[in-house]
């Protein structure tokens, strides 16, 4: 029998980034650059061990199906994903483990000149572009204003210079992006960071192989 291989899934970019040192607390260093090759499967100095490189949006579905016995994503893929499927711990993706890396926030933002108090105190309707349609579904319900939602999958910073919308749910970090468009943060929805998820029944097959991995992350995001 061959000997069992453990594969990791990542995306390439700032989750590959703040991945790759909490990889080599863990004895792991991955053996290419995702952004010289071409590579989806990257090797490791572990020959039981390698990396998939898939959209972020993708990992928790690889994880779920197997094609990856472990991912690391953003809280925010998490939820969206899960509320696909019916909800959070509907997917049945063990999380063990908040890594506290690619951090950022939620938030609602809007044209400078928009009066958004003014139309949530007046209940007005409000046109909100997202990409993150589970969250700001919940989030606009728990404060009990009506909203239509206008899902998008880039650039939702042009929604509200266009007219198309009064308001954008996205990701901020620096805050950067929304100045450069003339927008204004004007409610935080939640912070966010990136989780550790590991596929059930890989956890029970190859524990010997994730549980040292696990404790070496735990360790390093201490
Ligand atoms: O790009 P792709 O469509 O493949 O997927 P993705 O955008 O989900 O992937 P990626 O790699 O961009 O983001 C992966 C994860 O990183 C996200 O799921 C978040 O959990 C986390 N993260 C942390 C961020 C940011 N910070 C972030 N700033 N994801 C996106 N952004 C974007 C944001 O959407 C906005 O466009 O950066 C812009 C804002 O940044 P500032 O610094 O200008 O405020
Ligand atoms: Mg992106």
């Amino acid at each position: 029998m061959s000997q069992a291989k453990l594969t990791l899934a990542l995306s390439k970019g700032r989750i590959f980034e703040e991945t790759l040192p909490l990889l080599r607390a863990a004895g792991i260093e991955v053996l290419e650059d995702p952004e010289k090759s071409r590579k989806l499967i990257l090797p490791t100095n572990r020959p039981d061990v390698q990396v998939v490189l898939v959209r972020a949006s993708d990992v928790p579905t690889y994880v779920q199906y197997g094609g990856a016995d472990l991912g690391v994503c953003g809280r925010d893929t998490l939820i969206e994903h899960e509320a696909e499927w019916g909800g959070a711990g509907s997917v049945g993706l063990y999380q063990p483990l908040d890594l506290k890396i690619a951090k950022c926030r939620m938030s609602v933002a809007v044209r400078a000149d928009f009066d958004y108090a003014n139309a949530v105190r007046q209940g007005a309707r409000l046109k909100v572009a997202t990409k993150y349609v589970a969250i700001a579904r919940d989030f606009f319900a728990s404060k009990g204003v009506h909203v239509d939602l206008i899902k998008l999958y880039g650039s939702m910073e042009l929604a509200p210079l266009t007219g198309m919308a009064d308001a954008i749910v996205d990701l901020v970090s620096t805050g950067n992006t929304l100045k450069a468009n003339h927008l204004v943060e004007v409610e935080p929805i939640m912070d966010i960071s990136s989780r550790l998820v590991v596929n059930p029944a890989a956890l029970k097959v190859k524990r010997e192989l994730i549980r040292p991995i696990l404790d070496a992350f735990a360790q390093a995001t201490a």
